[in-house]
Parts: C-alpha cells; structure tokens; sequence
C-alpha cells in the first residue's frame, strides 16, 4: 500500500464529548461494520466500558474510504487513562479534536490538545452533538476556533446521533491529514504501543509500521527487550483483529508475536528484523503512578491466582504496577500503582470480575519522598514505611497543575474551596460565554483529596477538571499512627497534612471505638504522631460472664459458650496479636477504600 493513500488519525476530546458515537457513524458510513453488528458506541468493547458508557482503552480501527485506508484510533476521555491517548497520538498524523456543541470547550480538551500539539499532529476541529436542542453550535464554533486558532469556516460540525456531518469529515480527513512519511529504508520497524494477550497464541503487538515491511515468518526482535521471534500471524482491526498478508509502511496492525511470558514486552519498544541497522523509535515514558493501593486476596490461596491476574492485567494496560508485599494481619499482597482513582477501581473491579477474586483494597494513598537525617533520600508509599520524625531531615510531595472550568455561579465556591485544598492560582480567564477558567497549583494529596467531588457539587455538574503532576515539592506532613492497647498497628497508619492532624486522629479513634468488638479487658485507643498521643477513646471491658444472658439453666449451651471464650482466647495467644484480638472486618472497615466513601 502506498502510504499516500493512508490516513491514520484519533479522535480526543473531554469525557463524554462523543468520540465513541462519532466513530460508530465513520464505521458506518465507510461500511466497516455491518449493520447488523452495528451497536451504539460499538468500539467500547470491554463490558466495563459499555455498562459505564465510558472508553477506558484506546482502539484501533481501519477503515476504508474511496481509494484510502483509514486508520481510526478511539480515545478515552477520562484523565486516569490520559496515557492511552498519548500512546495512539505517537502512531498517527492528525486528530479530530472534539468538543461537544452543549458543553463548550472543557478542561480535557485544553490538556489533549497540549498533548496533539506535542506529538505535532494536525488538528481538525470538530464540534459535535448539533443535533442537540442545547447545542450552541455559533458559539461553540467561535470558541474552537480560537482556541486552535483556525478561522470559524475551518470548524467541522457533526452530530454522532443523526450522522450530519459526517460525509464533510471524512473529505476533510483525507485532505488535512498528511499521509504518513515514506519508509526510510526497506527494513520493517515499527512503534510497539499497545498489544493484547491471548493464552493460545500469547501476545499480539499493536504496531504503527514506520519503515518497511511486516510479514508472516519474519524473523523479528524486540529492540529494547532484546526478545527475538517469528511472526505468527500479521493482522489489522476491523476492529476485530483480522489476518493481512502484510503490513507496510505506514500502516497500523498487529503482528502475533506467541510470546507467552509476561514482563518482556513494553509498549513503547520497537519492534524490527533481527540485525536490523535502523535505530530503535523513541519510546514512551513510564507514567508514573498517582495513588497506591494494596490488593490483598480474602484468602491466602488465592495468592498465586492474583499475582497471575495482575501479571495478565498488566498485559492490557500497561500503565499499572506492582510489587508483592506482606501485610502482618492481612497476609500477603500486592502495593500497586494506579494513574488515578478511577483506574484504581477499574483494575480492583477487573481482578473481581475477570478473574473471580475476592479482594481487600487498602485506601488509596500518594507517594512522599523522604530524606534522611542520614542523608538518603526514598520514596515512601506505604504509610507504614513512612520512617520516625526523628529520622526525616525533609519531606516532599509530588505537585499537580490542575485546569478548572466552571461557570461563574460558582467561583466564590471555588475560591473557597481552592483555599482549603492548599492551591496556589496561577491564571484565570474569562470565556466569551462568561464561565471561568482557572489553572492552579496544588499538592497532589489535596487533590486527590476528594477535591474532584466537592468541585462537582458546588459547580452542579458543570465544573470540568484536567492536571499533570508537577516534580515533587517540599511537604508539611506528619505520620499518623493509630495505637490499640499501646501497640500501634501498622496497617492503620496514615501520612497526614500536619495543619489536619488532629481532626483526621479523632476520626480514626472515633470509627475504631464504634467498630472494635470489646475486649476481656479495658482497651486503650489512640493516636500519636510525632511520638505525641492526640486523640484517645477508652473500649470498656467485655462482660465477663458471656453466658449472662441465656434464659434458664440450659448447663450444655452455657459449657458450650464458656468454652467458646476459652478458644477464643487461646486463639487470640496463637495468632500473636499481643493482646487484643482485631477481627478481620474491623481492619477491612478501616484500611477498604469503600469504607471511606
Ligand atoms: N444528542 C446527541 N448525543 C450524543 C451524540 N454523540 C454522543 N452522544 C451522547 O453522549 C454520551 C457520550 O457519548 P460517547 O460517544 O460515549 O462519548 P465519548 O467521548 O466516547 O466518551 P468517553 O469515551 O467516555 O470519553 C452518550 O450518552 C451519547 O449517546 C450526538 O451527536 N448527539
Ligand atoms: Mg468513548
């Protein structure tokens, strides 16, 4: 194939703007899917995305119109799964940026565009929905337009509903979308940027072929990975993954690599002949990881089973991470990393579903880097690690740069709300339909920090939110530990903004007076930062006399109750728990994220 008849391009916008329904009419108007296969919003094709009605992964699809091929990578628009975007931006020439005719520009729009503009691709501008009674599709335009600096006339207007529209974009992606440059040499090498895992066949590269030809047999090597194999099967989307006899230049497929292992295959890597004389491409970054959570199985045996799950998970989003680790009470686990909360629960619910694991996860947390007093400078990302105040010469926290866009309603709110969040405002501007856009600075923790939710409610719906973590900035952070019968616990612990200390240690003695059984004897509950106690609750003692309320002089139910308590405490000696027993509800109701909410 010439690459002059190859387009390749995505679609970005803010979440919910209208990529998925777009791309379902270009499906449907270049006759790619049948009609009887056709489905709203047809390349969500994980049951979590459709049940959420949201994309969580990029998918590639190709197309065919008049004499060129199309290829269409859909993008989510969720901030968590940004690193999607950037991946399939690296394998096209152009974008349609879309903004959605009833909501404006939002604050997505601005970052995805940052990020088109990065990748140098071309944008067109395209607003949607204008089918919609609330569309303002005049002054949407002109909004547009400005921002990608365009004259008005050069702004595509579609609706994903009716498919007006839609004969005008493809003209205009044919003819404003460069086709992909020539191969500089006849070698096959190509951009690794994403891939699928199937147990029969094993891995299956994405490819964004930019130099030569791929074929079934080749002998091919992983650049990066230094990972030889034979090609198995090359193949397009359509979007099924559909065998082609080849792949050249230009092109974007996916190429059966019968890799089995997990671990060796990163996206960004380059894929090319063995011996090739071809530089490797450049590759992605890492992204790394906003919260940490811990994953720990309800049951131990199950250990295996989610260390295997992970590592397959791994193989379909390869922005999460991992490392085992052990938990005294909950046993082992995993610390994982995740790009945002939403991801976080995506992954838990994935783990849950696709793999039928029962799971505790811990309470999202960030990540701290803590210099020593012995000059050693660590990243902290389990509270419990956190070292003694006394060992720390400083502490800092990774920075976000967040993009706000709310109506005018509700700035006093935000004001307010920006000023407890600890954020530093950098720049404000006025929109010609009179909302506010503010980019400010605030640490990630304060972020993350329910902020998202609050900014909802006081916007009622209308507030749209974007950011970028910033490098790491000095942090006035204390650990907090919790105490039970003067014994801390480790998996209590929490690092904490010094200033909400006190209010966040009442709270957590608060809800374990409320959930801890009482004991056979009077129990302290505290919590101490800074080897200082500042909020304690007393558990008073279990009655003794646990047969006390049976009617009557049933001798075989009271023995049988006595005996119970003598197991009990027996147990209690055998688990090594020091003295007072915390069952296993009480710490999940403590460390569960759902228990936060
Ligand atoms: N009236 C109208 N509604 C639309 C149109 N396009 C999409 N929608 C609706 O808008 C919502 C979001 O559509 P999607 O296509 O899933 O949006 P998206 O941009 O792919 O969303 P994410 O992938 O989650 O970012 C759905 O409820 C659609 O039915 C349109 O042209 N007109
Ligand atoms: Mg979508």
């Amino acid at each position: 194939m010439n690459p002059k008849y190859i387009r390749n391009f995505s679609i970005i916008a803010h979440v919910d703007h209208g990529k998925s329904t777009l791309a379902d009419r270009l499906l449907e108007r270049t006759g790619t899917i049948p009609a009887r296969m056709m489905r709203d919003q047809v390349l969500d094709r994980m049951d979590l995305e459709r049940e959420r009605g949201i994309t969580i992964k990029m998918q590639p699809v190709r197309m065919r119109y008049r004499d060129y091929i199309l290829n269409l990578i859909d993008t989510p628009g969720h901030i968590d799964f940004s690193y999607e975007v950037s991946r399939a931006l690296r394998a096209v020439e152009g974008v349609l940026l879309l903004v959605d005719a009833t909501q404006g520009i939002q604050a997505q729009t601005l970052t995805t565009l940052a990020s088109a503009l990065a990748q140098k691709c071309v944008i067109i501008p395209v607003i949607s929905k204008i089918d919609s009674p609330a569309a303002r599709v005049d002054e949407v335009t002109a909004e547009l337009a400005k921002l990608v600096r365009v004259p008005s006339s050069e702004v595509l207007a579609v609706s994903g509903k009716t498919g007006a529209g839609v004969d005008e974009l493809l003209e205009a992606i044919v003819k404003r979308i460069p086709s992909p440059r020539e191969s500089v040499a006849d070698e096959a090498r190509g951009l690794v940027f994403d891939f699928s895992y199937s147990t029969h066949r094993g891995i299956a590269v994405y490819l964004r072929v930019f130099d030569g030809t791929f074929k079934k047999g080749q002998s091919l090597a992983f650049r990066a990975a230094k990972k030889e194999f034979i090609a198995l099967t090359t193949g397009v989307f359509m979007p099924d993954e559909t065998p082609v006899d080849s792949l050249s230049t230009g092109e974007i497929g996916y190429v059966v690599t019968g890799i089995k292992e997990p671990g060796v295959v990163a996206v960004g890597d380059t894929v090319g002949v063995t011996k090739g004389l071809l530089p490797a491409l450049a590759g992605y970054e890492r992204p790394r990881p906003v919260v940490w959570a811990s994953v720990y199985p309800e049951s131990q045996d199950d250990l295996p089973l989610l260390r295997k799950s992970l590592e397959r998970l791994r193989l379909s989003d390869s922005s999460l991470s991992f490392e085992e680790e052990s938990s005294g009470v909950l046993g082992r686990g995993f610390r994982c990393g995740f790009l945002g909360l939403l991801h976080l629960e995506i992954i838990t619910e994935r783990l849950k579903r696709e793999f039928n694991l029962a799971l505790i996860v811990t309470i999202p947390t960030i990540s701290y880097a803590v210099t020593k007093t012995s000059g050693i400078r660590e990243i902290v990302y389990t509270p419990a690690k956190f070292p003694e105040h006394g060992d720390i010469a400083q502490i800092e926290e990774p920075w976000a740069k967040v993009v706000i866009i709310t109506p005018p309603d509700s700035v006093s709110a935000l004001v307010q709300l920006l000023y407890e969040h600890e954020a530093q405002t950098l720049s404000t501007e006025t929109y010609q339909d009179g909302r506010i856009e503010m980019i400010v600075e605030m640490p990630l923790r304060e972020l993350m920090r329910g902020f998202f939710d609050t900014l909802k409610n006081i916007s009622s719906g209308y507030a749209s939110l974007s950011y970028e973590i910033l490098p790491e900035r000095p942090a006035d952070v204390v650990r907090l530990d919790v105490l039970v019968a003067d014994e801390p616990v480790p998996a209590f612990a929490r690092v904490i903004a010094r200033r909400r200390v006190g209010e966040e240690a009442e709270k957590m003695v608060e809800k374990l007076h409320a959930i801890l059984p009482k004991q056979l004897f009077t129990t302290k509950i505290q919590a101490r930062a800074q080897g200082r106690i500042i909020a304690s609750r007393t558990l008073s003692a279990m009655r003794k006399d646990v047969t006390g309320y049976l009617y009557g002089g049933d001798v075989s139910r009271k023995n049988k109750l006595l005996d119970k308590q003598k197991r009990g405490k027996k147990k209690l000696l055998e688990r090594g728990r020091g003295k007072v027993n915390i069952p296993e509800e009480v710490f999940m109701k403590m460390v569960q994220s759902s228990a936060e909410k």
